[in-house]
C-alpha cells in the first residue's frame, strides 16, 4: 500500500479524484489501472483486486494476475426498492462473478468485474438509481441504520435523516459523473470547491451509523460517529451521539487497536447535520496525516482528549451536548422470520449466510429473491428490501395479503427463514479469500465448516440452543467487527487464527486474545473445554461472552457504560 505521504500527495494532485483514470481505463494492454488510479478509484466505489486462487498458476504461466474489480454501492441504511433490487440483480448476472454480496455496512458488493466492463457496470448500477460514490476512500462511507422492523415509523424518520446526511457528506467533485456517466465536463473540472473535505479529503475512512434501541445491529460503538435514536412513544426525540469507534488493528503493532466509541452527549434531531459536519471537519483538521495507520478518529480523540474534542465539536456546530438520555441495547444481531409492523404490514428477515446471494445447488438464493422482488414490485407499494448490518435481508412493508405468496416463493427456492441453530443465526464472516488482497486466512469460505464444527461441540455439552455470537475475519482489519464477537477468529496465516473471547452480545464490550496463531484443532480443543465449564458453571441466562469474563478466562477489555433505562 502507498505510504501516507504519497496518498496525501495523490489526493491533492488528483484534480478532485480524476487522476488519470480515463487514460488507465482506455489502456488495452493491461487489465489493471495505473497505481495512483487504483487508489483514486476507491472514492468512486471500486477496488482493483486479483483472484488469489489463480495467482500462483498465472505467475507460473508468466501472465499478469487475473485483475478484476470489486464494486460497492452507497445504499444508506441498506434500503432498496424492489425495482432497485431487480436492477442490482441484473448487474450481478451480467457483469459480476459471484452474485451479490451483502456487506456488514448494508451495501451490495459485486466481485470479478473486468476493466473494460467497469464503466458499463457502474452505468447499470446508476440506472437502478443507486450510486457508488464515496463507498470507499478517505471520506464518509455508507451510512448504516438499524433495520428494526417492529418500529417502521421510527425507522422511516431515522432513515430519512441518515439518507440526508449521507447526501450532505458526499464529496462535491463531478469526477464520478464525468468519468462513468459521461456527464458534461464543466469549466471548473478538477477545481470544484470541496467545502467539507478540502484538497486532501479526510486523513482516513470515516464511518457513520444510526442505531435504533433496543437493537444494536449496526454495532454503533464500532462507528467513527454513531447516533443512538432516543424515542418517546414511537416519536424521535433526538440522539445520543458517540464518536471514535473502530475495529482495525495490525498484528504485532501495539500502536493500533480496536476501540469503542465514546459518549459525546444528547442532541435534538435538527442538529444532526451540524454535529456530523463538526465531527468530520475536526477529524479532517486534527487527524494524523503523517502516520496513516494512526489516522482514524479513534486515535485523534485519544491524542487530543475527549473533552477537548467535544468542546471543539460544540464550538464548530454551535450546539451544546446535553447529558445522554437513557437507552438500552438487548443484542446486536438480527431476528428472523415474520414480524408484524405497527401499521399492519409485515416484515420477513431471511438469513443469508455471509451475505452471499448467488445460486448454488441447494438454495437458489438469487433467483428466489428475484422472484420475491418482482412480486413486490408489481403488487406492493412501499415494499422495501433492507440489507442488514449482519449481512442478512429484511423484506419490509409486505401487505398481509401477500404473505402466503412470499412464503411460497421462500419455500420454492429454499430460502432460509430461521437461520438454523443460534450459532448459525448470528455468525458473521468477512469476504477474505479469494478476492481480498489483505486476507491472511479464509473467512467467508471457512464459515460453514466452522459453524458445523462448533455446533457439534455445543451439542456435546447440551448447549446447541444457547445463543452465541461467532465472528470470523481473514485478517486483523476486522471487517466482520470480530472484536465484538463472543467468540472470534482473526486470521493470522492460512488455516491459523487468533482466538478472541469475551465480548458481550450487545456490542458494548471488546473481546480479548485467548490463543494466538492457533490451528483448527487447537481452537476446537480450547472451545471444547470452555463449553464444558460453561455448561457446568454458568449462571441462569448467562451468555458465553459474559461467562468467560466472570470466570477469569478472558480479560474484560474495554466496555462502554451506556446510560441504561
Ligand atoms: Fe473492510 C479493507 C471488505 C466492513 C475495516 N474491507 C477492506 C477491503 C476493501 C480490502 C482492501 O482494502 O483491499 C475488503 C474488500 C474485500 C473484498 O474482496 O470484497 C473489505 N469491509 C469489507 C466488507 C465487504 C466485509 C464484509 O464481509 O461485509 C465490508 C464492506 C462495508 C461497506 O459496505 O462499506 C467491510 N471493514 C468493514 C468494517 C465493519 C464496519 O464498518 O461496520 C470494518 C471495521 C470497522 C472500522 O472501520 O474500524 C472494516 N476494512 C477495514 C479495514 C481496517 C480499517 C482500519 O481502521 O484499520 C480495512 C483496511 C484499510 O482500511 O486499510 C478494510
Ligand atoms: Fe479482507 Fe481483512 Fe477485511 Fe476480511 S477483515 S475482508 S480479510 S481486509
Amino acid at each position: 500500500m502507498a505510504d501516507h505521504a504519497s496518498v496525501e500527495d495523490l489526493k491533492r494532485a488528483s484534480r478532485r479524484l480524476r487522476g488519470t483514470l480515463l487514460e488507465s481505463l482506455a489502456d488495452p494492454v493491461t487489465g489493471a489501472l495505473r497505481e495512483g488510479d487504483q487508489t483514486l478509484l476507491k472514492y468512486h466505489g471500486s477496488y482493483q483486486q486479483d483472484d488469489r486462487d489463480l495467482r500462483e498458476e498465472r505467475r507460473r504461466q508468466k501472465l499478469e494476475p487475473a485483475w478484476q474489480f470489486m464494486i460497492r454501492t452507497r445504499t444508506p441504511g441498506g434500503v432498496l426498492t424492489p425495482a432497485q433490487w431487480l436492477g442490482l440483480d441484473g448487474v450481478a448476472s451480467r457483469f459480476a462473478e459471484r452474485g451479490l454480496r451483502i456487506t456488514t455496512r448494508q451495501a451490495i458488493q459485486f466481485h470479478g468485474v473486468i476493466k473494460r466492463e467497469l464503466k458499463p457496470t457502474l452505468q447499470a448500477i446508476n440506472a437502478a438509481l443507486i450510486d457508488t460514490i464515496a463507498a470507499c476512500g478517505d471520506v464518509n462511507r455508507n451510512v448504516t441504520v438499524g433495520v428494526n422492523p417492529d418500529e417502521t415509523p421510527l425507522h422511516a424518520a431515522v432513515w430519512a435523516q441518515a439518507a440526508a446526511l449521507s447526501e450532505h457528506l458526499l464529496p462535491r467533485t463531478r469526477a464520478y459523473h464525468e468519468i462513468w456517466l459521461d456527464g458534461e465536463k464543466l469549466a471548473d473540472s478538477g477545481e470544484e470547491a470541496e467545502p467539507l473535505y478540502g484538497d486532501t479529503y479526510l486523513p482516513r475512512k470515516f464511518k457513520t451509523g444510526f442505531a435504533l434501541p433496543p437493537y444494536n445491529d449496526i454495532d454503533v460503538f464500532a462507528q467513527d460517529l454513531g447516533f443512538v435514536a432516543i424515542a418517546e412513544r414511537g416519536e424521535l426525540r433526538g440522539y445520543d451521539v458517540v464518536a471514535g469507534g473502530g475495529m482495525g488493528a495490525t498484528h504485532g503493532d501495539a500502536a493500533t487497536y480496536p476501540r469503542l466509541a465514546r459518549m459525546l452527549g444528547f442532541i435534538a434531531p435538527e442538529h444532526t447535520i451540524a454535529v456530523a459536519e463538526a465531527v468530520l471537519t475536526v477529524q479532517r483538521d486534527w487527524g494524523d496525516r503523517v502516520q496513516r495507520k494512526r489516522a482514524r478518529l479513534k486515535y485523534t480523540i485519544e491524542t487530543h482528549g475527549l473533552d477537548a474534542f467535544r468542546a471543539e465539536v460544540e464550538r464548530r456546530a454551535g450546539v451544546r451536548f446535553a447529558p445522554p438520555a437513557p437507552f438500552r441495547f438487548i443484542h446486536n444481531g438480527d431476528r428472523f422470520g415474520w414480524a408484524p409492523g405497527a401499521d399492519g404490514r409485515l416484515h420477513l428477515t431471511l438469513r443469508i449466510l455471509s451475505g452471499r446471494v448467488g445460486n448454488d445447488a441447494g438454495a437458489r438464493v438469487q433467483s428466489g429473491l428475484r422472484a420475491i422482488a418482482a412480486l413486490l414490485d408489481a403488487q406492493a407499494d412501499g415494499a422495501q428490501l433492507r440489507l442488514t448490518p449482519n449481512q442478512n435481508l429484511t423484506i419490509a412493508n409486505v401487505p398481509a395479503r401477500l404473505r402466503d405468496a412470499v412464503d411460497a416463493l421462500v419455500a420454492e427456492h429454499g430460502l432460509d427463514r430461521d437461520g438454523g441453530t443460534p450459532l448459525r443465526q448470528a455468525a458473521l464472516a468477512c469476504v477474505a479469500l479469494p478476492t481480498c488482497g489483505l486476507a491472511m486466512a479464509e473467512a467467508e469460505r471457512y464459515l460453514p465448516r466452522a459453524i458445523a464444527r462448533i455446533d457439534a461441540l455445543l451439542d456435546r455439552h447440551g448447549l446447541r440452543e444457547s445463543p452465541l455470537h461467532l465472528r470470523i475475519s481473514g485478517c486483523p482489519n476486522g471487517c466482520s467487527r470480530p472484536y465484538l464477537g463472543e467468540i472470534a477468529l482473526v486470521g493470522k496465516a492460512p488455516g491459523r487464527y487468533n482466538l478472541m473471547l469475551g465480548a458481550d452480545h450487545r456490542g458494548q464490550r471488546l473481546n480479548a486474545l485467548h490463543l494466538e496463531n492457533a490451528d483448527e484443532d487447537a481452537i476446537l480443543a480450547a472451545l471444547d473445554s470452555l463449553f464444558a465449564r460453561y455448561a457446568r458453571e454458568r449462571a441462569p441466562g448467562e451468555r458465553f461472552g459474559d461467562f468467560v469474563v466472570r470466570a477469569g478466562v478472558a480479560a474484560a477489555r474495554e466496555t462502554v457504560e451506556v446510560p441504561f433505562t
